[in-house]
């Protein structure tokens, strides 16, 4: 159990909470390891706005000394956000103790957004994109084992995750297959490939499509009334106009693998470092992908979660 000291829930969300009125929550990795400044405040503050507008509270989630924040004031976005390199923490489910311990900002991960949000009560959480089954974890003659702890969290902690689905740096398939074998359900949302996070296509099959968000809320619904305690991947694919050709993500994902590889970065390390690189070889058309899909990520969390609510 969380104990109530661990856990600050901002007034206005505790409130919303209380009268069983919509609150979705946000993640904090995205904005201090994700994307560069200030690009990062705006997106922060653009996703907060969607969720709003979409009629519900939103809630971003970090940690604090060693305290879980479920809802930021303006100030604390942009301290994590302008915090000097290396200064912010990013934590999952095994590290969440680590950055309790070691005090000042941690930002919270997919995973350990989850956490928060269950502890919380909210049930509808919107990021960019999951972590998964990174190239090359299960492969080669020398496997990473490297598998995100979004996956195992979404095994076990009953909350619907709005992404544009897993990044497209990561081996899909395999995420896809991960996450049958945990009983999670993954969504497409009005199509019936997954979405490659930066390219609305992949040319993967989706496991499940929904037509609409209202379809999406009756799979939440099911899955609760079923007593089945897993999370559900709903996969929103990211806004046409900012959107990127899939076959250009691929080229490009394998050349920033393969500089990753030549520069030995591995670990936690890997998601930030390639999404960097990314960047860098579109000449910022990844970083323009990345923000639409996290702001309309943040609207469709909203829409669900009022959904969710009626
Ligand atoms: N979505 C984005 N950018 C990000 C992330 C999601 O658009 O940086 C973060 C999330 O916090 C997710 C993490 O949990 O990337 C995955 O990291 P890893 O592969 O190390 O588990
Ligand atoms: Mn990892």
């Amino acid at each position: 159990m969380l104990q109530s000291d661990r856990l600050v829930i901002a007034p206005e969300v505790a409130d919303a909470l209380r009268d069983s009125r919509p609150v979705v929550a946000l993640e904090s990795t995205l904005i201090s390891h994700g994307l560069p400044y200030p690009q990062n405040v705006e997106v922060a503050t653009a996703s907060e706005q969607a969720v709003r507008a979409s009629g519900a509270v939103p809630a971003t989630v970090a940690m604090r000394d060693g305290r879980l924040l479920v809802g930021l004031a303006q100030g604390d976005l942009e301290s994590l956000a302008t915090a000097p390199a290396g200064s912010v923490r990013k934590v999952a489910r095994h590290s969440l103790a680590e950055g309790a311990v070691a005090g000042g900002w941690s930002a919270t991960t997919v995973s350990a957004t989850m956490i928060a949000a269950h502890a919380s009560g909210i049930r509808v959480f919107s990021t960019g994109g999951i972590g998964g089954v990174h190239r090359g974890a299960l492969d080669g003659p020398n496997p990473s084992f490297d598998i995100s702890a979004d996956l195992g969290e979404l095994a076990r902690t009953p909350v619907a995750v709005v992404c544009a689905g897993p990044k497209a740096i990561l081996d899909v398939p395999r995420t896809l297959e991960h996450l049958e074998t945990a009983g999670v359900p993954v969504l497409a949302l009005g199509q019936d490939e997954m979405p490659f996070f930066w390219a609305r296509r992949s040319g993967i099959p989706a496991p499940m499509t929904v037509a609409d968000v209202a379809s999406a809320a009756r799979v939440v619904e099911a899955q609760a009334a079923l007593g089945l305690d897993a999370g559900i991947v709903l996969c929103n694919p990211v806004p046409a106009e900012d959107a990127l050709d899939d076959g250009y993500v691929r080229e490009v994902v394998n050349r920033a693998i393969a500089d990753a590889e030549a520069a030995g970065i591995h670990g936690p390390a890997t998601t930030p470092w390639l999404l960097a690189r990314v960047a860098e070889i579109t000449a910022g058309a990844s970083v323009r992908a990345n923000i639409a899909l996290i702001v309309d990520n943040a609207r469709v969390g909203g829409l669900l979660a009022v959904a969710l609510a009626r």
